[in-house]
């Protein structure tokens, strides 16, 4: 018995210790960290779909839903009320239609600021064709009624905004969180009610 139990044990100690060895490489792993720390809920969008074999996400977005914040929203939210995630090197693209009967918008990628948008942000986006055409034009924007559709990739994970460009706009909080994770999946998120 014991010559037969010794060589186990040996066996035993030989597995624990790649079990061991594993365990230590998981715990190495980077932790992915939320910097939004206000209570979230998950929603059900219908405007967003993902397909995780072709790594492609598209979102239907729409300037001036409703006539919250005069107009001046994203699919109805506005100041940073929404967030949009989705997992890092998928191909985004956005089908942007403005319904504001009043003024025309634009949407673009952008940094987040760390306080308020300035008046003018920059047109520039993060990820190339993440910006829609003329986005600080009043006139040439994406006019009332028109939908203009941009594709990009969405390449490098970190925390960023959708936001209108053209001057006032973004400033007065026409601008949603854009976050792009490492390995997360797709989605949106909204503060808790009241918060
Ligand atoms: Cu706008």
């Amino acid at each position: 018995m014991r010559r037969t139990f010794g060589p186990g044990s040996a066996l035993l100690f030989t597995l624990s210790g790649a079990a061991c060895g594993g365990g230590e490489g998981a715990a190495n792993q980077p932790a992915v960290e939320s910097t939004v720390t206000d209570p979230m809920v998950v929603l059900v969008a219908d405007w967003l779909q993902a397909d995780s074999a072709a790594k492609t996400v598209t979102l239907d977005v729409t300037a001036g839903k409703d006539a919250s914040n005069n107009y001046w929203n994203f699919n109805g939210y506005a100041n940073g009320n929404l967030t949009i995630t989705v997992p890092e090197g998928y191909e985004v693209t956005i089908n942007f239609l403005n319904n504001d009967p009043n003024t025309a918008h634009s949407i673009g990628v952008t940094q987040r600021p760390t306080g308020p948008f300035s008046a003018m942000p920059i047109p520039t986006p993060v990820f190339p064709g993440g910006m829609s055409s003329n986005p600080t034009a009043m006139t040439d924007a994406t006019k009332t009624g028109v939908t203009e559709t941009i594709t990009f990739t969405a390449a490098t994970a970190g925390d960023y905004a959708m936001a209108c460009f053209i001057l006032g706009h973004a400033t007065s909080g026409m601008w949603i969180n854009f976050r792009v994770g490492q390995g997360s999946a797709s989605g949106v998120e909204a503060p808790m009610a009241g918060t």
